[in-house]
């Protein structure tokens, strides 16, 4: 179908942050379950994203893949959800500084911090994060000017930012700081959050009775 949307997924995964986009913007959307030992890795899927990992969308004919595009994209496709500043308004700066910021330094801190992988000082300056302090620092400051990342209105880079927050504290990779604390409740009591986690703990549940 022309402008179908299927959504690549397994609910053990970032894909719950699609999920929960997905249910912020309200269009009706196929979702494809892949299995991470055989289907994700199998030619059809890999054609849709080389990588073999989830989340992936197809929107029609063209596919997008990583998580945070994947939540710009679906904001900018369906304007009418207003979850992204317009093209061109200048808030855009904090949209696309924030969402930028998930993806790349808190994800790679975060991560390298999962794996007790310490940068070595001397070479802080190379690394795009420098230390994990400076970039929950930085987060911090984010969260901390109003009710969302833009002020009074809420947006995917909340989606994105506030998963990469919630979900972090939930597996005890970031640290449970008051104001994380705060923003997270505040997102997590929307309605497409209690949607899309109430679908995502559905499958889990039917994946494990089926492993039984
Ligand atoms: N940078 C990607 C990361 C995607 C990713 O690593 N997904 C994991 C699940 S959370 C995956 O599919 N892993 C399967 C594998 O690598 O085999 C994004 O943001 O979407």
């Amino acid at each position: 179908m022309a402008g179908e949307l299927v959504f690549y997924t397994n609910p053990q995964s970032r894909g719950r942050i699609v999920r929960w986009m997905l249910e912020e913007i309200g269009q009706p959307y196929k979702t494809e379950v892949m299995d991470y030992a055989s289907t994700m890795k199998a030619p059809t899927y890999l054609a849709v994203n080389p990588m073999g990992k989830v989340p992936a969308l197809r929107h029609g004919d063209s596919v997008v893949t990583e998580t945070a595009a994947i939540c710009a994209y679906l904001a900018d496709a369906f304007p009418q959800a207003k979850l992204a500043p317009p093209s061109g308004d200048r808030m855009r700066a904090p949209y696309y500084r924030w969402m930028f910021f998930a993806a790349g330094p808190v994800e790679a801190a975060i991560s390298n911090k999962a794996l007790n992988f310490v940068v070595p000082p001397e070479r802080e300056r190379m690394i795009g994060y420098g230390t994990l302090a400076n970039t929950m620092n930085a987060l911090e400051s984010a969260v901390s000017n109003g009710k969302y990342l833009l002020g009074d209105d809420f947006s995917a880079a909340d989606v994105y930012v506030g998963s990469a927050i919630g979900f972090g504290m939930m597996f005890g990779t970031m640290e449970k700081r008051p104001v994380f604390e705060q923003y997270w409740q505040r997102l997590s009591a929307r309605p497409a959050y209690s949607r899309a986690k109430e679908l995502d703990d559905t499958l889990v549940a039917l994946q494990k009775a089926a492993a039984k």
